[in-house]
């Protein structure tokens, strides 16, 4: 069966990879399965046709014969739980694996997003310039967090998982504020991920539409 996912037409991130289609992308391209994109507008992702799909009119989303998912989290697990290769065999080691998951989207990414939302939506509040030390300050802590339990280990648990997937994507929205060089251990785990042929795969995919010029007149 064709699987469909949707991505921006446009990324505002100009083909960096941060739009979270990629991680989908990625995640596909780990276990092998081809896929079909449909690019959509931002206009269109508010309209009632995308709306069935994602509620909330956003994407990534994914259709797959009678299935429709939104949320990458739940894509990238479904793919994972469906294909060999992101998830091990060990039922205690995957359990852990899906706990890293929950742990990039629920505790990590938030504070991440948070100084994306300061900086683009609230520089021109009054107070925005003292918030912002604050909002880098709590990724700063999560940073460090994660820095020490990783270690000099490749991987969270063992061998590269949909744990991992999720963090690394999750971890790449740092790098353009510079925090995560910041901590060497993470940047190089980063680099460990996007050194991945999965990843290059994906991230060229995505990047091959963002860079193309836009039809001239
Ligand atoms: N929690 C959702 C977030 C989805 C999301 O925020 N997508 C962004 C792109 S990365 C989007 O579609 N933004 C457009 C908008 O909000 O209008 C997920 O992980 O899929």
């Amino acid at each position: 069966m064709t699987i469909t996912i949707t991505a921006f037409e446009r990324s505002p991130d100009g083909g960096k990879g941060l739009a979270r289609d990629t991680r989908v992308r990625w995640a596909l391209e780990e276990v092998g399965e081809p896929y079909q994109v449909r690019l959509v507008s931002f206009p269109a992702l508010k309209e009632p046709a995308h709306l069935a799909l994602n509620p909330f009119g956003k994407i990534p989303t994914y259709q797959e014969g009678d299935l429709a998912l939104f949320e990458s989290g739940a894509i990238v697990l479904h793919i994972a739980e469906r294909h060999a290769g992101l998830l091990p065999a060990d039922a205690n080691a995957r359990a852990r694996a899906i706990a890293w998951m929950f742990a990039a989207l629920n505790t990590v990414e938030p504070p991440i997003l948070e100084l994306v939302t300061a900086k683009l939506l609230e520089s021109d509040q009054p107070w925005s310039k003292e918030r912002l030390p604050l909002v880098a300050g709590r990724i700063r802590d999560r940073l460090r967090q994660l820095s020490a339990r990783l270690g000099d280990a490749d991987w969270l648990d063992g061998g590269f998982s949909a744990g991992d997937l999720m963090m690394v994507s999750v971890l790449l929205r740092t790098r353009p504020s510079g925090i995560l060089d910041e901590f060497p251990t993470l940047a190089a785990y980063v680099a460990r991920g996007e050194a991945r042929p999965a990843y290059k795969r994906a991230f060229e995919a995505q990047a091959a539409i963002n860079t193309a010029k836009p039809p001239g007149p």
